[in-house]
């Protein structure tokens, strides 16, 4: 019996079973892979517009094979949990910033260097050129796999809810909520603020209550977490660029067979770079559509700031702990640090 007439056979007996509409039926039912999706954002984020055309474009052309279903907002647990999910292969595939993936693959943390790149263009040389396939290699000896295209988050800002930032002095003694990664405790910590480690899934609550009164991220996810309700200044920092590895767990992918990996990879990759765009667009109407919903803006010059990183020591830290390889390759992009 062909795959095609088993389905519509099972799908007719399971629809005069349940009187369930056939079509829904048949590919939830016989979909031959069924994997999921995680990640920390929600359903409306360009990520997971994306990722959801994705994957309805791969269980189209893999006639139904192979069914992605997306959990968006953390709804399977936290990013440190589920990043232990997608290493045991309890989730197949997870979206995760590189700075908190560099919990287990400390190269990867590499892209979020204080005030490295200047702008998008160096961003996406770096990572879809050396750097990237640097970081990518590394990942591929966890039990992880990344996809070739880097997912946009953003040049992340800096909010509060008592003051705006102006220079490197406003943030000493700041109770900022940072994500889980020695990355960003170290930045802050280098300009004697005092960071939080709180996954994204707390992170409204943690401001609403005040545990912190700051937090750091792109305008995307300001918007989209509506922090700008429990925050009041935006201060544009733009102290380091973060994105989002598509990991899959090695042992689910290596589960596909060759041609419907090709047609997951070359799907994702094609999203991953549409989801740029949209990013970019998003972004551009972000800072109108804040101040009109009471958020403070102001510009900042990236001197102080760096200055104040230099002398903490944060570039020799972390040029000794990437080693010369990594440093090297990151600075083919961004010219000298430190
Ligand atoms: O947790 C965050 O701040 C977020 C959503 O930007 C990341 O995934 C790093």
């Amino acid at each position: 019996m062909t795959f095609t007439r088993r389905k519509l056979i099972q799908g007719t007996a399971i629809a005069a079973a349940t009187s369930i509409a056939p079509m829904k039926v048949v590919f939830g039912q016989t979909a031959e892979f069924s994997y999921k999706f995680a990640n920390n954002v929600p359903l409306t984020h360009p990520l997971n517009v994306r990722a959801k055309a994705a994957a309805d474009a791969i269980r189209n052309e893999t006639n139904g094979r192979l069914d992605i279903q997306i959990f968006p907002s953390n709804q399977l647990g936290s990013d440190t949990d589920t990043l232990s999910q997608v290493r045991s292969g309890g989730v197949e595939f997870f979206s995760l910033s590189g700075l908190i993936l560099s919990t287990l693959v400390p190269a990867a943390a590499i892209n979020g260097m204080g005030f490295a790149f200047p702008d998008y263009a160096a961003v996406w040389r770096a990572m879809d050129g050396d750097l990237g396939a640097y970081v990518r290699g590394q990942i591929a000896k966890s039990n992880l796999v990344a996809m070739d295209k880097i997912w946009d988050n953003g040049f992340r800002q800096t909010t509060t809810s008592n003051k705006p930032i102006n220079g490197a002095d406003d943030l000493r003694g700041l109770k900022i909520r940072v994500p889980v990664s020695p990355m960003w405790t170290s930045m802050f910590k280098a300009f004697e603020a005092s960071p939080a480690s709180i996954n994204a899934s707390e992170m409204y609550t943690a401001l609403q209550t005040k545990v912190v009164d700051a937090q750091e991220n792109p305008l995307s996810v300001v918007s989209l977490f509506k922090l700008n309700e429990v925050q009041k200044y935006c201060s544009l920092t733009n102290h380091m660029w973060d994105g989002f590895w598509f990991l899959a767990n090695r042992r689910a992918w290596e589960r596909l067979p060759a041609n419907l990996r090709e047609i997951v990879a070359k799907h994702l990759n094609a999203a991953a770079v549409l989801q740029r765009a949209d990013m970019a667009a998003l972004n551009g109407g972000l800072q109108q559509e804040l101040t009109s919903k009471g958020m403070v803006f102001n510009a900042t010059k990236p001197d102080s700031f760096r200055n104040k990183l230099r002398t903490a020591g944060y570039y020799q830290e972390w040029k000794a702990k990437f080693g010369e390889e990594a440093w090297a390759t990151l600075e083919k992009y961004t010219g000298k640090l430190g």
